[in-house]
């Protein structure tokens, strides 16, 4: 009451409206995030004090120098030199040649105002034929890399599993090989405690969906298999239990308050509209989308469906396994592209997942649809399905057809539109008191985009790949504001 009598108040002698004037909102920062006077009437929408803002990047497709230091090959150098296999056949050689030219990119998160990084390391350049002796060329990388963050004042995250199986495992069987779960955690137990004077937050895994159904079973990525069903389950039990090994193994080698996490793109089901039993049909539909990935590692156990659906296909495992699978987590990181639509159904399983019709709008990328509130529901049923309490949006971003203009200016106000309606709704989240600590923009640079080569950019900086020159784009004016107020409008 007095708040508003105030507000008036002050509406009047300042001679503009009550609602024009943002005043504080408990535990939120307004410093700097105030309207401005120009602003039309609303309130301004703040993130906490402490929320971590962010950019993401992987080894592979940044970092080039595939050959320096030691290095091992991955089945990404393998498949990406394999004829026919990627998009003009662009292989990631060279891609932003970060590994050269990361103390210049730290300046530029630096000028935008990044509270933090997300980098993988490369496999193959710690162990260069997956097991046995590590490389300490490798490891400098990584510790120098870090070493140049922290002096920016960027805090490290490090994923440990961006998809570059060292090659030699591959030959061994890959992730469809039980030995490659106990070669992860080797190396992500060794690696973790070698880093973890100055990384305090470690990811075990990227997209385990990603890699085991694009890689393994529609052949588009590496290693490019096309797996029948009983295959790929077992391979994706393998994947979970390298998960679950890993964790336990950072564990035993890391600095105590060193948190492990993954970084995972779950299906984020979303109601088609918001009404109650809509709802509770993206609550189901949480679990079973998942049910391989995010579910069994929350719970322990695969759920009754996915292995009624199955059948005689369901992998093969122990109860000591599932134990392992479930190790707990610190946090849980979520890449969040696009939702995935659900509506309430009398069917078995209770909800229906509704496909995108043909006129549905979508980035560059063609499987990129435009749907801002799966940022909102995904954390949202995640905190409430499984109580989880600390997360992060580990990767979230758009392709756009950017074309540098003759002033050398790059105007892409689709990735502005796209950044500005996610934003909005991770705010209406995070203002409901949805955990979410801290958001990874993909990407800082344009790279090198799997399958797809370099044609489509999710950088907000373009790279010239001819010359390696950086250029911000609008995107980078827009994400540098949002840093600096806190806030998105
Ligand atoms: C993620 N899909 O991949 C990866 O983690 C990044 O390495 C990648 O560059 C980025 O998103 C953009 O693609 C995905 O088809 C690839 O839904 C494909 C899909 C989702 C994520």
């Amino acid at each position: 009451m007095l708040n508003n009598i105030t507000r008036r108040t002050l509406a009047r002698i300042l001679g503009g409206s009550a609602a024009a004037l943002s005043l504080p909102r408990v535990g939120f920062a307004t410093e700097g995030a105030s309207a401005p006077s120009t602003h039309s009437a609303g309130t301004t929408r703040t993130f906490p004090s402490d929320f971590l803002w962010g950019s993401a990047t992987a080894s592979y497709q940044v970092e080039g120098a595939v050959h320096e230091a030691g290095r091992g090959p991955s089945i990404w150098d393998t498949f990406s030199h394999t004829p026919g296999k990627t998009h003009n056949g662009d292989t990631g050689d060279v891609a932003d040649d970060f590994f050269h030219r990361y103390k210049e990119d730290i300046q530029i998160m630096k000028g935008l105002g990044l509270k933090t990084f997300r980098f993988s390391v490369s496999w193959s350049r710690i162990f260069p034929t997956g097991t046995g002796s590590p490389n300490p060329q490798g490891l400098d990388f990584y510790h120098h890399l870090a070493d140049a963050l922290l002096e920016a004042g960027i805090q490290p995250f490090c994923t440990l599993y961006h998809w570059d199986l060292p090659q030699t495992l591959q030959d061994k069987g890959g992730w469809e090989n039980h030995d490659t779960s106990k070669a992860f955690a080797d190396y992500a137990g060794y690696t973790a405690g070698k880093l973890s004077d100055k990384v305090r937050h470690f990811m075990t895994m990227n997209e385990m969906r990603t890699f085991v159904d694009v890689g393994n079973r529609e052949g588009r990525h590496a290693p490019g298999l096309k797996l029948d069903d009983k295959r790929l389950a077992q391979l994706n039990h393998h994947v979970v239990l390298g998960h679950g090994l890993a964790v336990r193994a950072i564990r035993a080698t890391v600095k105590p308050g060193t948190k492990v996490g993954l970084a995972e793109n779950i299906s984020a089901t979303t109601p088609v509209v918001e009404s109650p039993e809509h709802i509770e049909a993206a609550h189901k539909a949480l679990r079973e989308e998942n049910a391989s990935f995010l579910t069994v590692v929350q719970e322990g156990r695969y759920t009754d469906l996915y292995l009624k659906r199955l059948g005689e296909n369901a992998p093969r495992f122990t109860a000591e396994e599932m134990e392992i699978i479930r190790s707990p987590l610190d946090f849980v990181g979520i890449n969040i592209y696009q939702p995935m639509y659900v509506r309430a159904d009398n069917s078995e399983k209770g909800y229906a997942v509704v496909p995108p019709p043909s006129s549905y709008p979508h980035m560059f990328s063609p499987w990129l649809n435009v749907g801002p509130e799966g940022i909102y529901w995904g954390p949202k049923l995640v905190h409430e399905v499984w109580k989880v309490k600390e997360m992060y949006i580990t990767e979230n971003g758009a392709s756009s057809n950017d074309h540098l203009t003759p002033e050398g200016k790059v105007y892409d106000t689709d990735r502005v539109m796209f950044l500005r309606n996610y934003l909005t709704q991770l705010q209406r989240g995070v203002s409901e008191g949805v955990p979410v600590k801290g958001y990874f923009l993909w990407s800082l640079l344009d790279n090198y985009e799997w399958a797809d080569g370099y044609e489509k950019r999710f950088g907000i900086i373009y790279v010239d790949f001819a010359t390696q020159q950086r250029t911000p784009k609008l995107s980078a004016e827009f994400y540098k504001q949002v840093i600096a107020k806190n806030a998105v409008s």
